[in-house]
């Protein structure tokens, strides 16, 4: 199997086995053949009975009775909890960083209207207060939201109506984030919740905690803090990094520490500075979802996906690298002692043997971002050579949003969904795919983001995309508007050529999934579409998933109505019950439900089926240029 599409990363896959770096695709050959008992959900490690296997022809439950289908209910929610957990403490750092920008400090509200919409969610009376008592106020009410004892969660209100009393009906709408989290653990732990279906449930209530919580509250504090996007040019691949430059990548997910870090990295002090080193400037650059945030709303170029954090360093021309949380893969530390790059964690929640730490602070955000940019430019005289930049770089467009979106489909002066419907309603779109998700060693990088994503918009179908695959997808040219032109079809090129924007369109990092939700709650409440998100034709996917919080995104896209596909299979497989539970009847209770298919093209077509289902039931005209 090939190993990347990305010709920058075989360039770098190529370096390093001349000099015999291992990477992760290394280390996962090395896993191989992978515990089955794992990868089918036949394994329970719950308690100390245990760890108890399920084995053909020797044991049909562990000690305590439990049986396949409660083994691998419980595993699998346990890992929505995990995904929720990530997101929502994300989102309620962010409330933090907000309750700091009312007092005196390095944050400021840069967006007082979406201040005061976001503010107009949590029922808070806007009128009369300025943006510091607003912000507290705000700010406040978000965090009362992650530990909430009681009543439900007030952003949740925000889908439409039919949406919410279905998530009553069934008892799964969601209440304190921190609550849903702490029931799953509960409810698993040894002797509890024995129910699949009912494990499930409580998995959906937890979700939807995450995408209309959690990672809702992190999307919209942070557009308050830092403004929200809009479309900017920028550029994306290893080749953004500049040999002659201190080049200083951000990795992880949190913006909070990356926003002062770009503003440091323009300090008249610092850039003389890097002079003195005989650097020509100081060049910013991100991977993963820090790469997303800072490039939706500063047009900072993107080194990479997932799977480049490692090739980053093998560049030899990163002088730090700078990590908060999730997706940092610890073999950073061993692999940066080949090189001169300091790899520098930040967040007291993720500490690295091997890297140096300067714990980042809210009350001295911008002193520790010159902080670390200074070790960055010291580090840059001590680089040792051997410098291999691939020359890969390529044009993007990204900075959408459900507001943006709106705009450019409404026309530049239309605040309205309406074009956008009606272009589905008259067949010119068949529909709106989002397309999420990381990189997977198991998946050669990138290869199903970009042909599910090729193959869509060539049907007609719009695609918004997030996360690493938004990445991909951009990497491969996708993110261009002239890419209309060369792959989509031809009703998708029409809309394209009327608002100049890409058949793609990017909308952000991972807790943005939660701007889909609400671009789809949107097209509900412009009309002519249905009643709920389940009736509007539109899919999901997560091609090369590998993260808990891809479980959790997956769960609050099908419990909110969306038909998900996911690349491979949650590792319950051995439960036929359960399998069957979240590929077919999960969807007579919430309307969406998961299809599991590697092949992307295939994966691409069971979404174009369902979007055209939906069109048949909502008796719409057949595509225009089906
Ligand atoms: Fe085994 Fe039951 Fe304990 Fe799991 S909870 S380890 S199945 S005894
Ligand atoms: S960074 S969660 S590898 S998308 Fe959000 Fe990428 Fe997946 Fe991490």
């Amino acid at each position: 199997m090939e190993r990347s599409i990305d010709r920058a990363a075989r360039e770098m896959l190529g370096v390093a086995k001349e000099r015999g770096l291992v990477t992760a695709w290394d280390r996962y050959e090395a896993q191989t053949p992978q515990c089955r008992f794992g990868a089918s959900g036949l394994c329970c490690r719950i308690c100390v009975m245990g760890p108890c296997r399920i084995v053909e022809g020797k044991s049909t439950a562990g000690v305590c009775g439990a049986g396949v289908d409660t083994i691998a209910a419980r595993n699998l929610v346990r890992m929505i909890a995990a995904g929720a957990a990530a997101h929502s403490d994300h989102g309620r750092d962010v409330a933090h960083t907000l309750l700091s920008a009312s007092r005196d400090g390095d944050y400021t509200v840069k967006d007082p209207v979406k201040l005061r919409r976001v503010a107009y969610s949590f029922g808070i009376e806007a009128e009369g207060k300025d943006d510091r008592e607003l912000a507290r106020e705000v700010a406040e009410a978000a965090l009362a939201e992650f530990g909430k004892q009681e009543g439900e969660l007030l952003l949740a209100y925000r889908a439409p109506e039919p949406r919410v009393e279905r998530w009553r009906r069934l008892g799964i709408m969601p209440r304190g984030i921190d609550r849903e989290v702490v029931e799953i653990m509960h409810r698993t732990t040894m002797g509890v919740d024995a129910d699949y279906r009912n494990i499930i449930l409580q998995g959906m209530r937890c979700a939807l905690a995450d995408g209309w919580g959690g990672s809702m509250i992190a999307t919209d504090l942070q557009d308050v803090l830092f403004g929200t996007p809009s479309p900017l040019r920028a550029r994306v691949n290893l080749g953004v990094l500049d040999p002659e430059a201190v080049n200083i990548v951000v990795h992880g997910h949190e913006p909070t520490l990356s926003e002062m870090i770009v503003l440091a990295a323009r300090d008249p002090e610092l850039r003389r500075l890097a002079e003195e080193v005989g650097a020509r400037g100081i060049n910013i650059a991100g991977i993963c979802c820090t790469a997303n945030e800072i490039l939706m709303r500063h047009g900072i170029p993107v080194a990479g996906n997932f799977l480049h954090q490692e090739l980053a360093v093998m560049t030899g021309v990163v002088d730090a690298m700078v990590v908060d949380v999730q997706c940092i893969m610890p073999a950073l530390s061993d692999l940066v002692k080949h090189f001169h790059t300091v790899l520098i964690t930040t967040s007291p929640k993720a500490a690295i043997p091997g890297a140096e730490h300067v714990e980042f602070s809210e009350d001295r955000a911008l002193e520790v971002a010159k902080e670390i940019v200074r070790k960055g430019i010291e580090n840059f005289p001590r680089r040792n050579g051997g410098a291999r930049v691939p020359d890969e770089a390529m044009d993007l467009i990204a900075g959408f949003t459900a507001e943006s979106v709106f705009y450019f489909l409404g026309g530049r002066y239309r605040a309205t969904y309406r074009p956008l419907n009606d272009a589905i309603i008259d067949g010119r779109l068949r529909g709106v795919a989002g397309i999420v998700g990381c990189n997977n060693p198991k998946i050669t990088q990138d290869f199903a983001h970009v042909e599910m994503t090729k193959e869509l918009i060539k049907h007609d179908v719009l695609v918004v995309t997030t996360g690493c695959a938004a990445i991909a997808d951009a990497k491969a040219g996708l993110l261009r508007p002239e890419v209309a032109f060369e792959l989509a079809g031809k009703g998708l090129q029409e809309i394209c050529e009327a608002v100049g924007i890409p058949p793609v369109l990017h909308l952000g990092a991972c807790v943005d999934n939660s701007r889909i939700l609400i671009a789809l709650t949107n097209m509900v409440h412009e009309g002519g579409l249905g009643d709920d998100i389940s009736d509007i034709p539109v899919a999901g996917a997560a091609p090369e998933w590998m993260s808990e919080k891809a479980v959790a995104i997956g769960f609050y896209f099908v419990a909110s109505g969306v038909f998900t596909v996911l690349g491979q299979p949650f590792p319950v497989t051995a439960s036929e019950a359960l399998m069957k539970f979240l590929t077919e009847d999960i969807e007579e209770l919430v309307g969406g439900k998961f299809a599991f298919e590697p092949d992307p093209i295939k994966a691409a077509h069971l979404m174009i089926e369902h979007i055209d289902r939906k069109r048949h039931a909502l008796k719409l005209r057949e595509p225009m240029y089906a």
